[in-house]
């Protein structure tokens, strides 16, 4: 039986009255919510940071700085469901199970501290003490301190993240595994490697002077609609912008601001993308091979630049020359002459910005292609000068501070001679295991302990139900959150679930209400205050959490947990200790804090100061591959496989699905009233004999034979060209093997999941 999913095409520009009605959904959809009161304040001096991403805040104080995104992410921490101990008596961890996202979250926030009992299989109330005394004695029961992982998702604040990854040193480990892992780990390690830096030498100011801006794998309409506001201001003063994505992205086409009065009621927005190339997933590695070689062959690039401040051009420029066109052509999925013109468009400019995000993060060959991305930009000497340079897009709000900060498996040797010189204890120094390394230990059973500082790590890592009964077996799990997700319902023998205070709301302590600090994309750090009343009495903040959690883990060691856990300004001097050789810029912590905009962190690669192994900037050259995730999968499964790439949709928040009172999912691709679907290219359906509208199977084409499959999935006709599918994360999550990665960074391969389509009721 087919039934067509209700797709209603969106051709407005994005943003517009569709961003203020879905502003004011999110205050109605949440009754009671504070988030009226917050949002003014949102990105502002002495105002919170807004935890939905980590797009830079305006350089120039505008009045208003959010985004209706903002508003859904606001609303949904400040709203009043409470999962109270007698939500979690009334509901099993077992009944709890059969719960969608959507209705986890629903149950609103945590309360008190929660302990599983085996024997009722419900979480139960614990005091706070009794609760860190169980896990402290637990995690010293282990015996190793590396049978621990300790998850960081990236919301973390600078003050708790700091002070959790002290406690996993102190307690004797590097397995510090976190979102980024899953995220921009790729963007940081080809970036380290070739200009010496792993984060944005772009700041929010060089929009203003960019004649030429390249997005490749991001949607921001949805993922980051403040950076329209940018790119329409850029677009109004002239100048370009060119888009790679498989996908015609809506908010990148043309956007309304809904801050603006004339623009709403114009109607017509500002068009934004000038040239809209629609790369093959996995293309862009030979989309910019293409362009630079169109660049090299016209003799335009900037021969001085490449001679003071770079190394590797010739080979660069003899592998772009000698990669044939028709090849080119195959992999990208365009054409010569689309990459000869945006070569033309590359060329014109005097100063280009290229920014990118997960389209080009999650993809096995991510460092190739973000390196061959550098090189590009290295032709015309596009990086450390105004309105140009290298933007990772991060995602989570202050998932680059976590790094900062010592949130990491690898940690460098000038991080941890910081530590043994602040607090006299010696920190391990063997890499610990990354967020496929925990998979890994999880399902292998070396892991015996999951501590978790937010997030929802397995809906969010791949291969879902194997980890999630992986930690079931565990001896310990820890989860400090705001909200209850699925992760939460697979406890370890000893389970704990610790609530902790929102970024909205007020962290009284003994010396006064505090505030914490986080850095955004553009490694500007800044103070966030809450002020809300928050949602429980038993609420704790993250540091004190911390801090209690090692004071227990820890009764022997020498550091002040007390005052780490409870003084924030005490907490940035030890950060800034900690610091002084290791990250430039964080002298004077509480005072630069305290500015109104906070401070930048500064970025060697942006002053053209080059800190690899060669002095230089690097071109790290990398030939088109030929040896793939894909031409693997279908070596073994045969040429129906298709390549899955796993996107957001516009009402979610990563793991956290939000339902909407009218039905919308995912605006500007048309879709309400479900989530369970598949764009797939209608010649694509035809050749597999399958129709718009069916109902299937999609099971994974698992490079290690283990059976995935996610059933119930309607497939929605596009104009797609090629096998390039597309469907949501975190449903189509399961489908993906922890072996797929992006090689070098261990991200795993969210954007090309080998599948296979089976119609339902079929055999097999
Ligand atoms: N409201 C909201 N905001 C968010 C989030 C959220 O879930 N909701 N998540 C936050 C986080 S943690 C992150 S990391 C960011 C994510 O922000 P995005 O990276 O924008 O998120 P995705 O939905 O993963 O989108 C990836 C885009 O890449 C394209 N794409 C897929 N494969 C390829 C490819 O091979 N090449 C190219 N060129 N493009 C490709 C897809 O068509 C899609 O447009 O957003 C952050 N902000
Ligand atoms: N298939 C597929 N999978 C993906 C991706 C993809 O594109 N495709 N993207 C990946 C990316 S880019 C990322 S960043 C990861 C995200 O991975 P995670 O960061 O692990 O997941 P989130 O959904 O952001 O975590 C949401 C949970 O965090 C908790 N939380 C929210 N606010 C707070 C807070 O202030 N403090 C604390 N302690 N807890 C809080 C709540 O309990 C909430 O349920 O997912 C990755 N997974
Ligand atoms: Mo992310």
């Amino acid at each position: 039986m087919t039934k067509t999913i209700p797709i209603v095409p969106y051709d407005k520009p994005a943003g517009g009255f569709g961003s203020l009605h879905g502003t004011a959904k999110a205050l109605i959809g949440n009754p009671g919510a504070q988030a009226l009161a917050t949002l003014p304040r949102l990105n502002q001096p002495q105002g919170v940071d807004c935890p939905g991403c980590a797009y830079p805040d305006s350089p120039d104080s505008k009045s208003v700085d959010f985004c209706e995104q903002g508003a859904w992410a606001i609303a949904h921490e400040s709203g009043k469901a409470r999962a109270t101990p007698g939500f979690f008596a009334a509901n099993t961890v077992t009944a709890l199970r059969t719960k969608d996202h959507a209705e986890l979250e629903a149950a609103g926030r945590l309360t008190a501290p929660m302990l599983y009992d085996a024997a009722s299989d419900t979480y139960r109330e614990i005091g706070w003490d009794a609760a860190f005394a169980l896990a402290g004695a637990e995690l010293r029961a282990l015996g190793d301190p590396d049978r621990a992982v300790f998850y960081t998702s990236g919301r973390s604040s600078n003050e708790a993240a700091f002070a959790y990854q002290l406690l996993a040193r102190a307690f004797g480990t590097n397995n510090l595994p976190d979102s980024s892992n899953l995220c921009h780990e790729s963007s940081g390690q080809a970036l380290t490697e070739s200009i010496g830096v792993g984060k944005s030498t772009v700041t929010r100011a060089d929009f203003a002077h960019a004649q030429l801006i390249m997005s490749f794998g991001h949607n921001p309409g949805s993922n980051h609609p403040r950076m329209l506001g940018d790119l329409r201001e850029a677009k109004k003063r002239g100048c370009r912008i060119i888009v790679f994505n498989p996908l015609r992205e809506r908010g990148l086409e043309a956007f309304a601001d809904p801050q603006s009065p004339g623009e709403l009621l114009g109607g017509g927005g500002t068009q934004l993308a000038d040239a809209y190339y629609q790369v093959r997933v996995g293309g862009d590695l030979a989309a910019i091979t293409g362009i630079a070689r169109a660049v090299v062959e016209r003799g335009a690039v900037d021969r001085a630049f490449i001679d003071a401040h770079t190394d590797g051009y010739a080979a660069f420029r003899d592998l772009v020359t000698g990669q044939a066109w028709p090849d080119i052509e195959e992999a990208s999925g365009l054409t010569r002459a689309q990459m000869e013109e945006a070569a033309g468009y590359y060329i014109a400019s005097p100063a280009t910005i290229a920014a990118w995000c997960m389209g080009l993060t999650q993809n096995e060959f991510a460092i190739e292609t973000i390196q061959s991305l550098v090189n590009l930009m290295l032709l015309r000497g596009n990086v450390g000068k105004p309105g140009a340079g290298l933007m990772p897009v991060r995602g989570h709000s202050n998932v680059q501070g976590d790094r900062t900060v010592g949130i990491t498996s690898r940690p460098k040797a000038a991080w941890l001679a910081g530590l043994r010189r602040v607090f006299g204890f010696t920190p391990p120094a063997a890499p610990g295991r990354d967020a496929v390394g925990t998979i890994d230990g999880l399902l292998d059973g070396s892991v015996q302990a999951f501590v978790a500082l937010g997030g929802n790590f397995a809906v969010a890592a791949p291969d879902t139900p194997r980890v999630l009964a992986a930690l079931s077996g565990t001896r310990l799990t820890v989860h400090v959150a705001t909200k209850l997700n699925r992760t939460h319902l697979y406890p370890g023998k000893t389970g704990l679930l610790l609530p902790c205070l929102g970024r909205t709301e007020l962290d009284l302590q003994p010396a006064g209400p505090q505030f914490v600090s986080v850095e955004d994309t553009a490694s500007m750090v800044h103070a966030s205050m809450g002020r809300n009343p928050p949602a429980g009495e038993l609420l704790r903040s993250e540091p004190f959490i911390v801090s209690r959690l090692a004071r227990h883990t820890l009764p022997e060691s020498a550091i002040d947990w007390e005052t780490i856990g409870t003084d924030y300004d005490a907490t940035r001097l030890l950060i800034e200790r900690v610091a002084d050789d290791a990250v430039e810029g964080f002298a004077g912590y509480n005072e630069q804090i305290r500015s109104d905009k906070g401070f930048h962190l500064p970025n060697s690669a942006a002053r053209r100061e080059w800190r690899t192994i060669a002095g230089k900037a690097r071109f790290v050259a990398h030939a088109l591959p030929a040896d793939t995730i894909m031409a693997r999968a279908r070596a073994r499964y045969g040429d129906r496989v298709l390549c899955l790439a796993t996107i957001r949709a516009h009402r979610q928040y990563n793991t956290t699905v939000y339902r909407d009172p009218k039905g919308e999912v995912d605006r500007y691709r048309g879709v309400h009233g479900t989530r369970h679907l598949l764009f797939v290219g209608r010649g694509t359906l035809d050749r597999l004999g399958l129709a718009d509208g069916e109902t299937v199977r999609v099971r994974a084409a698992s490079p290690d034979g283990i059976e995935r499959h996610v059933d119930g999935i309607r497939l929605v006709a596009t104009a797609q060209r090629g096998d390039d599918v597309f469907g949501y994360f975190p449903e189509l999550t399961p489908l993906l093997s922890p072996a797929l990665v992006a090689r070098g960074s261990n991200t795993p391969a969210f954007k090309q999941i080998p599948v296979l389509l089976e119609r339902a009721g079929a055999a097999g």
